[in-house]
């Protein structure tokens, strides 16, 4: 068996050229928004969510073609949510995956576009292949990335950090926020790469969900850190902006010692949930790790 780094890059290679088929070629009209269609999910990125997708997809004994498709899914609203959070009027970045952000690279409304563009094309591949041999399956597929993205998920949690700014949260109340915000597509990316196999019963995908939890949350106690501690040039983005912005992170509420000990102890937690799955689940035990030891 290959190690982690040679599992992983071979995926991410190969993914590669799976977004780039999936995307609309950039001399398809409107041409401009197809281009920046494509500059800003191409050519970047860790691909986080994708692996996890394969990862759990391999455990459900999953055809890697139909596991392809949803996690280029799950890329895309990823992107489109990058692309939105940039804008001026959210986040108001300048710098992305170590290139120029996509409002900034094209224009506002181009940015816009981009990211409803993204968000329509991820649902087009969830509804026009077939990705279960069960059709209600599927339909429960898409249900599940629109909830995990929509106003109780990835958004619902865009609009409590906005609400958020200058404010001091508890920690209970910014658990609640990231595991909408960054947890809830990390927890789709798992669960969608799991229906598309079926040789997981409903008990061993409830482990595998809380699994995705855990990691889920982690990353972003890890991403507050990062912000704290790493420079622009290794995150590839602006550092410092939490602060910058008054922002409360796991890293202001807690410190770095107690936000470093809470990441440790999601990871333990995210392990357990995988202890009865055995050999099977070594890329997700991997992936975990990878979560918690990332450096940008
Ligand atoms: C605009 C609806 C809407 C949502 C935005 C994801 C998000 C919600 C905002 C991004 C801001 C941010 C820094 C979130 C922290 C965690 C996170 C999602 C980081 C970026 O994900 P990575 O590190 O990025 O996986 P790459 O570039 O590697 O894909």
């Amino acid at each position: 068996m290959s190690d982690f780094q040679s599992w992983a890059s071979a995926h991410q290679l190969r993914f590669e050229d799976v977004l780039k088929n999936l995307l609309p070629q950039p001399e398809l009209a409107p041409r401009r928004l197809h281009s920046a269609m494509r500059y800003s999910v191409l050519e970047g990125g860790k691909r986080v969510r994708p692996l996890l997708s394969f990862a759990a997809g391999e455990l459900a004994g999953a055809d890697l073609q139909r596991v392809d498709l949803v996690a280029a899914a799950v890329e895309m609203i990823h992107a489109y949510s990058l692309v939105h959070d940039d804008m001026p009027c959210m986040d108001d970045d300048v710098l992305r995956r170590g290139k120029p952000t996509c409002h900034v690279e094209y224009d506002e409304a181009t940015a816009l576009l981009v990211g409803d563009s993204l968000q329509s094309l991820a649902f087009q591949l969830l509804s026009e292949h077939t990705l279960s041999d069960d059709p209600l399956i599927q339909l429960q597929m898409v249900k599940l990335l629109a909830v995990a993205s929509g106003s109780r998920g990835m958004a619902g949690g865009q609009a409590f950090d906005l609400d958020s700014v200058g404010k001091q949260l508890s920690v209970p109340e910014l658990e609640f926020m990231h595991i909408h915000k960054t947890g809830a597509l990390i927890r789709a990316a798992i669960l969608l790469g799991v229906h598309c196999g079926n040789r997981l019963d409903t008990a061993q995908i409830a482990k595998l969900d809380h699994f995705g939890k855990c990691v889920g949350l982690a990353f972003q106690v890890v991403d507050d850190v990062l912000d704290a501690e790493a420079d622009t040039a290794t995150l590839g983005k602006t550092a410092g902006k939490d602060a910058d912005n008054d922002k409360p992170t796991y890293v202001t509420l807690l410190g770095v010692t107690q936000a470093k000990k809470m990441s440790a102890d999601l990871h333990a937690e995210a392990m357990d949930s995988l202890s009865t799955f055995g050999a099977g689940a070594l890329r997700l035990r991997e992936l975990a790790d990878f979560i918690i030891i990332r450096k940008y």
